[in-house]
């Protein structure tokens, strides 16, 4: 399915003289406080969040799965799934892909149907957390880190395989997330471990084209409960840093043990150079991968609040960040799920531009508590969605995605398209 052109406009038509109204009230109330909406639109006109291969398939517990029916039963009808997230939103014009699970059979076609759509290919991601068919080395016992030779070198082979695959379809970097660990203590000995995972990694980096970048992504648990090889931030960063420049550490929202400072994190990391990226979703106990937004949408302002002053006071050279949803859908329909997550993503990016940085630092110097809070509440509380309708009609996107995705029917269609029992490689 594809949304067509007149379809946006007349949505657009329908809805212009309130959105409007809204925005000019809006714009007025922001010039008081010496802030030009138009500017601000102008920053979020072309912000890409990466859709990742996986999330467009209902996910499932390890409890159970429920289809949602129409689910895309290939990469080629993942993009178009992704193309209609992008006609809608204008924001999810590039595609993460996680290999093996996706794998383009013809990489031509793969490049130009994602071209059609105006869709870019973001970071590729390895996977050496399930063992594939025919394979010579299992992983139960971890990968880069395992205590076999021939497994760990099976685990760098296939990066290198991942890396070959991204370039071939224009990928700039890669993502590496490990499930190495121990359920157990005394299981693994840590600093063997540690060893190797450092000398694999290393070994990856050193094929990794001069314009790629490398990000290392953490996680406290799970699917190991006692430890992680990559367990936190520290570690990550230590293992970017031996790997070299183009080495980051990747944050995940999900990978945090509650109550994280995350924010901090972000802060300290942009200081050091070295933040390479982001996976969003929303969590109240662990890696739940929820919608973004849905549980601390005051924690993702804050989150954004650090990434915005960071870049802005770039001291360290840190480069653009890569930006991707990561998260599954259990119950809703994931591509409504995605709209949310997005509009959470860049509604927490807008309020983290109007955050008076001047007012906030004279006040931090002050040791006035109060007058920061306040600083940054009057940004949280101020209702920006009418600044994010604006940037979508200039683009010729939707003034309201999910509006438009329920009038149009597209679930509906799409299980008239692909069937109601189709299901999506991945989680
Ligand atoms: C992991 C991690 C990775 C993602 C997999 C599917 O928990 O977040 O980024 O590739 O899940
Ligand atoms: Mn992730
Ligand atoms: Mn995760």
């Amino acid at each position: 399915m594809k949304i067509q052109s007149a379809q946006l406009e007349s949505h657009n038509e329908a809805l212009a003289k309130s959105h409007h109204a809204e925005y000019q009230s809006l714009a007025q109330q922001l010039a008081q406080r010496d802030i030009q909406a138009d500017a601000l639109v102008e920053q979020i006109l072309d912000f890409q969040v990466a859709i990742p291969s996986w999330a467009l398939g209902a996910g499932g517990t390890r409890f159970g799965r429920f289809s949602i029916g129409g689910e895309p039963g290939n990469l080629e009808q993942k993009i178009e799934d992704i193309g209609l997230l992008h006609a809608l939103t204008h924001s999810a014009g590039a595609i993460s892909l996680h290999i093996p699970w996706d794998i383009p059979s013809d990489v031509q076609a793969t490049k130009e149907q994602a071209a059609s759509l105006g869709i870019t290919f973001d970071a590729v991601n390895s996977n050496t957390f399930q063992d594939q068919a025919g394979q010579a080395f299992s992983y139960k016992f971890g990968s880069l880190s395992h205590t076999s030779e021939g497994a760990r070198k099976q685990a760098i082979e296939h990066n290198l395989q991942v890396i070959e695959t991204g370039q071939q379809l224009g990928s700039k970097s890669i993502t590496v997330w490990l499930a190495d660990g121990a359920s157990f203590p005394g299981q693994i000995n840590f600093r063997r471990a540690l060893e190797h995972t450092r000398a694999s990694l290393k070994e990856i980096y050193q094929a990794l084209p001069a314009d790629w970048r490398m990000f290392i992504e953490y996680k406290p648990y799970e699917p190991n409960f006692y430890s992680m090889v990559i367990q936190d931030w520290g570690t990550s960063y230590h293992l970017a840093q031996s790997c070299g420049d183009q080495a980051f550490t990747l944050v995940d929202l999900g990978h945090h043990l509650p109550n994280t400072n995350i924010e901090q994190i972000v802060s300290t990391l942009i200081s050091l150079g070295k933040l390479g990226g982001f996976h969003f979703n929303d969590s109240k106990y662990g890696d739940d991968d929820l919608t973004v937004g849905s549980i601390k949408p005051y924690q993702l302002f804050l989150i954004f609040s650090e990434l915005v002053y960071g870049m802005k006071n770039n001291t360290a050279g840190n480069p653009p960040l890569a930006w991707m949803i990561d998260a599954s859908h259990n119950l809703k329909d994931p591509l409504e799920d995605l709209l949310q997550s997005l509009e959470a993503i860049r509604l927490a990016y807008v309020q983290a531009l109007l955050v008076d940085q001047h007012a906030l630092t004279s006040a931090q110097l002050e040791g006035d508590a109060a007058l920061c809070q306040e600083i940054l509440h009057a940004a949280y509380r101020t209702d920006v969605r009418p600044i994010l309708r604006e940037a979508r009609m200039a683009r010729g996107a939707a003034l309201d995605p999910f509006l438009l995705y329920r009038q149009l029917e597209v679930r509906k269609q799409l299980i008239r398209e692909r069937g109601s029992k189709t299901v999506a490689t991945g989680l």
